[in-house]
């Protein structure tokens, strides 16, 4: 299906999720719904979101794939073009039973010998495309997220332990992620964002705009910003997705 109904038909604007369209962890605004469907009439849009598909349901709205043309979760492993599922992939299919399992048991053991101050629950969210590892746990409230980031800022927590990670399987061709607050993502080289443009390679995009809060280097968004496939747009937060979009696309 092509997308002729645009005014700019071969131009697709991608956006990441958190700290790009929502603030981090929480719900779009109306005001931000309203600026993507403005923009939707102009050209194509869709989102590339690192978490699964029910966060950003939770985060995007239910009905999420009416709203977008292409929808990525786990950085494109999961995907849908206006609301039809295509083609997916797994981590689990990727590394195997066994050499999960050493990962598993490394990472269990080496957070449980962490000093932490404070401790809540999941500390392994096995997820299709990749394992999302936090020291604290997924559990915690925004408050101890927001603590635990200052606290991990302090004393390198996540980037001690994806040293360690990195020195314990020297043959694993895994990147490891620290995009949000709390976890880091630990995903087969080449699973980063960019996945996601194999899905839109025989639409034949012209211009491939990408909007990202985490556009810096070891940053979640800095592959697919600075692919050359793509035009990287660097963003601070929702409100300046917003403003550059006016800008870009006359809103
Ligand atoms: O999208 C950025 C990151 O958001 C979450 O990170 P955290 O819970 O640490 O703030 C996770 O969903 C993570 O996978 C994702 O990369």
């Amino acid at each position: 299906m092509s997308f002729a109904d645009r005014e700019q038909p071969k131009t697709i604007c991608l956006f990441d999720v958190d700290g790009t369209l929502t603030p981090a962890r929480l719900s779009i605004s109306p005001e931000m719904k309203a600026t993507l469907q403005a923009l939707r009439k102009k050209c194509v849009i869709g989102f590339v979101g690192g978490s699964d598909f029910s966060k950003q349901v939770e985060q995007l709205g239910s009905d999420v794939l009416d709203q977008f043309d292409f929808c990525f979760s786990e950085n494109g492993l999961t995907a849908y073009k206006l609301g039809q599922a295509l083609p997916s992939a797994s981590f689990i299919g990727w590394i195997g039973e066994e050499k999960y399992n050493e990962l598993t048991k490394f990472i269990l053991r080496y957070l449980a010998d962490l000093d932490l101050p404070v401790r809540r629950g999941t500390f392994i969210e096995f997820r299709k495309g990749m394992v999302n590892v936090s020291p604290i746990g997924r559990n915690a409230s925004t408050q101890e997220r927001n603590d635990y980031e200052k606290y991990d800022l302090e004393h390198k927590i996540r980037e001690k332990m994806v040293q360690a990670l990195k020195d314990n399987f020297p043959d694993l061709p895994l990147t490891y992620s620290i995009g949000g607050q709390i976890s880091f993502d630990v995903f087969p080289t080449g699973w980063d964002k960019t996945y996601c443009l194999r899905h839109i390679e025989s639409e034949g995009f012209e211009q491939i705009h990408f909007f990202g809060d985490k556009a810096y280097k070891g940053g979640n968004d800095y592959e697919i910003y600075t692919d050359e496939r793509t035009i990287g747009h660097a963003v601070k937060n929702p409100e300046d997705t917003q403003a550059i979009l006016k800008e870009l696309f006359k809103l």
